[in-house]
Protein backbone atom coordinates (compact mmCIF):
# COMPACT_ATOMS: atom_id res chain seq x y z
CA UNK A 1 0.00 0.00 0.00
CA UNK A 2 1.20 3.32 -1.22
CA UNK A 3 0.98 5.09 2.38
CA UNK A 4 1.82 9.28 2.04
CA UNK A 5 4.82 10.37 3.46
CA UNK A 6 3.53 12.99 5.62
CA UNK A 7 1.09 10.24 7.36
CA UNK A 8 3.86 8.03 8.20
CA UNK A 9 5.92 10.56 9.76
CA UNK A 10 2.69 12.37 11.33
CA UNK A 11 2.93 8.29 13.45
CA UNK A 12 6.14 8.22 14.02
CA UNK A 13 6.39 11.50 15.36
CA UNK A 14 3.51 11.07 17.63
CA UNK A 15 4.59 7.53 18.69
CA UNK A 16 7.92 9.48 20.08
CA UNK A 17 5.48 12.04 21.78
CA UNK A 18 3.43 9.55 23.43
CA UNK A 19 6.45 7.57 24.69
CA UNK A 20 8.38 10.74 25.93
CA UNK A 21 5.73 12.01 27.57
CA UNK A 22 5.26 8.65 29.06
CA UNK A 23 8.75 7.90 30.22
CA UNK A 24 8.47 11.05 32.11
CA UNK A 25 5.59 10.24 33.94
CA UNK A 26 7.06 7.41 34.72
CA UNK A 27 9.97 9.20 36.90
CA UNK A 28 7.76 11.63 38.47
CA UNK A 29 5.29 8.96 39.63
CA UNK A 30 7.54 6.67 41.00
CA UNK A 31 9.21 9.85 43.06
CA UNK A 32 8.88 9.39 47.07
CA UNK A 33 7.13 6.33 46.21
CA UNK A 34 10.11 4.06 47.09
CA UNK A 35 12.17 2.25 48.51
CA UNK A 36 8.93 0.38 49.80
CA UNK A 37 6.20 1.08 47.37
CA UNK A 38 3.54 3.10 49.22
CA UNK A 39 0.96 3.93 46.39
CA UNK A 40 -0.35 7.41 48.37
CA UNK A 41 2.90 9.00 48.24
CA UNK A 42 4.78 11.23 45.51
CA UNK A 43 3.37 13.58 43.24
CA UNK A 44 1.09 11.52 41.36
CA UNK A 45 -1.09 9.54 44.09
CA UNK A 46 -2.86 6.28 42.94
CA UNK A 47 -2.52 3.94 40.17
CA UNK A 48 -0.32 4.21 36.97
CA UNK A 49 -1.23 2.22 34.01
CA UNK A 50 1.20 3.06 30.99
CA UNK A 51 1.12 2.08 27.12
CA UNK A 52 4.46 1.52 26.41
CA UNK A 53 4.64 -0.66 23.56
CA UNK A 54 1.28 -0.23 22.28
CA UNK A 55 1.70 3.56 20.16
CA UNK A 56 1.06 2.26 17.37
CA UNK A 57 -2.35 0.73 18.06
CA UNK A 58 -3.26 4.53 18.89
CA UNK A 59 -1.47 6.21 16.03
CA UNK A 60 -3.06 4.30 13.29
CA UNK A 61 -5.93 5.85 12.83
CA UNK A 62 -4.49 9.68 13.21
CA UNK A 63 -4.17 10.13 9.63
CA UNK A 64 -8.18 8.93 8.95
CA UNK A 65 -9.81 11.05 11.72
CA UNK A 66 -12.04 13.74 11.06
CA UNK A 67 -12.69 16.87 13.43
CA UNK A 68 -16.08 15.82 15.70
CA UNK A 69 -15.18 11.96 15.98
CA UNK A 70 -15.40 10.58 19.02
CA UNK A 71 -13.14 8.43 21.25
CA UNK A 72 -13.70 6.34 24.54
CA UNK A 73 -10.49 4.45 25.85
CA UNK A 74 -9.43 2.44 29.10
CA UNK A 75 -8.02 2.75 31.93
CA UNK A 76 -4.79 2.96 30.21
CA UNK A 77 -5.48 5.59 27.91
CA UNK A 78 -2.77 8.32 27.73
CA UNK A 79 -1.37 6.68 24.11
CA UNK A 80 -4.47 7.24 22.36
CA UNK A 81 -5.68 10.92 24.52
CA UNK A 82 -2.21 11.80 22.70
CA UNK A 83 -2.66 10.09 19.50
CA UNK A 84 -6.34 11.79 19.06
CA UNK A 85 -4.71 15.30 20.34
CA UNK A 86 -6.16 15.97 23.51
CA UNK A 87 -4.61 19.08 25.31
CA UNK A 88 -0.97 18.13 26.83
CA UNK A 89 -0.81 20.37 29.54
CA UNK A 90 -4.21 20.15 30.37
CA UNK A 91 -3.82 16.34 30.57
CA UNK A 92 -0.55 16.63 32.67
CA UNK A 93 -2.32 18.98 34.91
CA UNK A 94 -5.04 16.47 35.47
CA UNK A 95 -2.67 13.07 36.20
CA UNK A 96 -1.19 15.64 38.89
CA UNK A 97 -4.67 16.25 40.22
CA UNK A 98 -4.39 20.28 39.67
CA UNK A 99 -7.02 22.43 39.30
CA UNK A 100 -5.83 23.65 35.76
CA UNK A 101 -5.97 19.86 34.90
CA UNK A 102 -8.97 18.35 31.96
CA UNK A 103 -11.31 17.97 35.02
CA UNK A 104 -9.94 20.30 37.57
CA UNK A 105 -7.97 17.23 39.08
CA UNK A 106 -10.68 15.55 40.11
CA UNK A 107 -10.50 12.86 37.94
CA UNK A 108 -6.90 11.68 37.42
CA UNK A 109 -4.86 9.87 34.85
CA UNK A 110 -7.96 7.21 34.52
CA UNK A 111 -10.75 10.00 34.04
CA UNK A 112 -9.67 12.24 31.19
CA UNK A 113 -12.01 14.23 29.59
CA UNK A 114 -12.24 16.91 26.51
CA UNK A 115 -14.52 17.86 24.59
CA UNK A 116 -12.75 19.20 21.88
CA UNK A 117 -11.08 16.91 20.94
CA UNK A 118 -14.15 14.24 21.71
CA UNK A 119 -12.11 12.20 24.34
CA UNK A 120 -13.30 10.43 27.23
CA UNK A 121 -11.59 7.01 29.01
CA UNK A 122 -12.61 5.25 32.84
CA UNK A 123 -11.52 3.26 35.37
CA UNK A 124 -14.27 1.06 34.61
CA UNK A 125 -12.88 -1.76 32.95
CA UNK A 126 -15.79 -2.01 29.38
CA UNK A 127 -17.18 1.80 30.41
CA UNK A 128 -16.44 3.40 26.91
CA UNK A 129 -17.77 0.10 25.00
CA UNK A 130 -22.09 1.49 25.21
CA UNK A 131 -20.57 5.06 25.40
CA UNK A 132 -18.99 4.91 21.86
CA UNK A 133 -22.59 3.30 20.73
CA UNK A 134 -23.99 6.14 22.27
CA UNK A 135 -21.96 8.60 20.70
CA UNK A 136 -22.69 7.07 17.29
CA UNK A 137 -26.35 7.00 17.87
CA UNK A 138 -25.94 10.86 17.81
CA UNK A 139 -23.99 11.24 14.85
CA UNK A 140 -26.31 9.47 13.01
CA UNK A 141 -29.78 11.53 14.65
CA UNK A 142 -27.61 14.55 13.67
CA UNK A 143 -26.58 13.97 10.22
CA UNK A 144 -22.92 13.79 10.50
CA UNK A 145 -20.32 11.62 9.32
CA UNK A 146 -18.89 11.57 11.89
CA UNK A 147 -17.92 8.21 13.85
CA UNK A 148 -16.63 6.72 17.38
CA UNK A 149 -13.98 4.87 17.90
CA UNK A 150 -13.86 2.24 21.15
CA UNK A 151 -10.90 0.92 22.74
CA UNK A 152 -10.34 -1.68 25.18
CA UNK A 153 -8.19 -4.07 26.42
CA UNK A 154 -8.71 -7.86 25.46
CA UNK A 155 -9.93 -8.52 29.35
CA UNK A 156 -12.88 -5.73 28.72
CA UNK A 157 -14.02 -8.18 25.91
CA UNK A 158 -15.12 -10.95 28.84
CA UNK A 159 -17.91 -7.90 30.11
CA UNK A 160 -21.62 -7.83 28.89
CA UNK A 161 -20.88 -4.20 27.89
CA UNK A 162 -18.75 -6.07 24.90
CA UNK A 163 -21.79 -8.16 23.59
CA UNK A 164 -24.45 -5.51 24.72
CA UNK A 165 -22.43 -2.95 22.30
CA UNK A 166 -21.00 -4.59 19.44
CA UNK A 167 -24.55 -6.65 18.96
CA UNK A 168 -26.58 -3.02 18.95
CA UNK A 169 -24.03 -1.20 16.98
CA UNK A 170 -24.03 -4.20 14.07
CA UNK A 171 -28.09 -4.42 14.57
CA UNK A 172 -28.39 -0.62 13.81
CA UNK A 173 -25.15 -0.25 11.63
CA UNK A 174 -23.68 2.41 13.84
CA UNK A 175 -20.63 4.22 12.74
CA UNK A 176 -18.34 2.71 15.72
CA UNK A 177 -15.58 1.12 15.80
CA UNK A 178 -14.16 -1.14 18.33
CA UNK A 179 -11.02 -1.60 18.95
CA UNK A 180 -9.64 -4.66 21.56
CA UNK A 181 -5.75 -3.73 22.81
CA UNK A 182 -4.06 -7.49 23.35
CA UNK A 183 -1.76 -7.24 25.65
CA UNK A 184 -1.68 -11.05 26.38
CA UNK A 185 -2.72 -10.05 30.05
CA UNK A 186 -5.52 -8.26 31.71
CA UNK A 187 -3.07 -7.15 34.27
CA UNK A 188 -2.12 -9.99 35.72
CA UNK A 189 -4.51 -12.35 34.23
CA UNK A 190 -3.10 -14.81 31.20
CA UNK A 191 -5.63 -14.62 27.87
CA UNK A 192 -5.27 -17.83 27.92
CA UNK A 193 -6.94 -18.07 31.48
CA UNK A 194 -9.68 -16.09 30.96
CA UNK A 195 -10.56 -16.24 27.16
CA UNK A 196 -11.93 -19.14 25.44
CA UNK A 197 -10.71 -18.55 21.58
CA UNK A 198 -7.11 -17.39 20.95
CA UNK A 199 -8.94 -14.10 19.22
CA UNK A 200 -11.00 -12.23 20.23
CA UNK A 201 -11.63 -10.41 16.01
CA UNK A 202 -12.86 -13.87 15.69
CA UNK A 203 -15.97 -13.02 17.81
CA UNK A 204 -17.35 -10.67 14.86
CA UNK A 205 -18.80 -13.27 13.07
CA UNK A 206 -21.32 -13.66 15.93
CA UNK A 207 -22.56 -10.76 15.51
CA UNK A 208 -22.48 -10.73 11.46
CA UNK A 209 -19.61 -7.61 11.02
CA UNK A 210 -15.91 -7.61 9.90
CA UNK A 211 -13.35 -8.99 12.71
CA UNK A 212 -9.51 -8.18 11.91
CA UNK A 213 -6.52 -9.24 13.44
CA UNK A 214 -3.47 -7.34 12.94
CA UNK A 215 -1.14 -9.87 14.82
CA UNK A 216 2.33 -7.93 14.57
CA UNK A 217 1.57 -4.75 16.25
CA UNK A 218 2.71 -2.69 13.09
CA UNK A 219 1.71 0.60 12.71
CA UNK A 220 1.25 0.45 8.79
CA UNK A 221 -0.78 -2.14 9.44
CA UNK A 222 -3.07 -0.71 12.11
CA UNK A 223 -2.98 2.64 9.34
CA UNK A 224 -4.61 0.23 6.96
CA UNK A 225 -6.70 -1.91 9.03
CA UNK A 226 -8.31 1.20 10.38
CA UNK A 227 -8.39 3.68 7.36
CA UNK A 228 -11.01 0.61 6.06
CA UNK A 229 -12.73 0.10 9.32
CA UNK A 230 -12.87 3.80 9.20
CA UNK A 231 -14.37 4.38 6.08
CA UNK A 232 -16.64 1.46 6.44
CA UNK A 233 -18.44 3.17 9.53
CA UNK A 234 -18.58 6.33 8.07
CA UNK A 235 -19.66 5.25 4.87
CA UNK A 236 -22.71 3.89 6.85
CA UNK A 237 -21.82 0.43 6.62
CA UNK A 238 -21.43 -0.68 10.33
CA UNK A 239 -19.39 -1.73 13.09
CA UNK A 240 -16.29 -3.23 13.06
CA UNK A 241 -14.55 -5.48 15.45
CA UNK A 242 -10.57 -5.16 14.98
CA UNK A 243 -7.60 -6.81 17.56
CA UNK A 244 -3.99 -5.19 17.59
C1 LIG B 1 -15.96 -3.39 35.89
C2 LIG B 1 -14.56 -3.60 36.45
N1 LIG B 1 -14.21 -4.82 36.92
C3 LIG B 1 -12.96 -5.02 37.40
C4 LIG B 1 -12.06 -3.98 37.45
C5 LIG B 1 -10.65 -4.21 38.00
N2 LIG B 1 -9.66 -4.20 36.91
C6 LIG B 1 -8.87 -3.13 36.68
S1 LIG B 1 -7.84 -3.37 35.36
C7 LIG B 1 -8.45 -4.92 35.09
C8 LIG B 1 -7.95 -5.77 33.95
C9 LIG B 1 -8.10 -5.08 32.63
O1 LIG B 1 -7.54 -5.85 31.62
P1 LIG B 1 -7.55 -5.37 30.13
O2 LIG B 1 -8.90 -4.85 29.78
O3 LIG B 1 -7.00 -6.48 29.30
O4 LIG B 1 -6.58 -4.12 30.12
P2 LIG B 1 -5.00 -4.04 30.42
O5 LIG B 1 -4.85 -3.56 31.82
O6 LIG B 1 -4.41 -5.39 30.19
O7 LIG B 1 -4.48 -3.03 29.45
C10 LIG B 1 -9.44 -5.24 36.01
C11 LIG B 1 -10.18 -6.53 36.05
C12 LIG B 1 -12.48 -2.71 36.96
N3 LIG B 1 -11.65 -1.66 36.95
N4 LIG B 1 -13.72 -2.55 36.44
Amino acid sequence: MDIPKEHLVDMYSTMVRIRRFEERIRELYFADKLPAFDIAAGLIPGEMHLAAGQEPVAVGMRPHLHAGDAITATHRPHHVAIAQGVDLNKMAAEIFGRETGLGRGKGGHMHLFSVEPNFGCSGIIGEGMPVAVGAAMAFRARGTDNIALSYFGEGAANQGAFHESINLAALWKLPVVFICEDNAYAISVPKASSTAIPDNSDRASAYGIPGVLVSDNDPVAVYEVMGAAMDRARRGDGPSLIEI
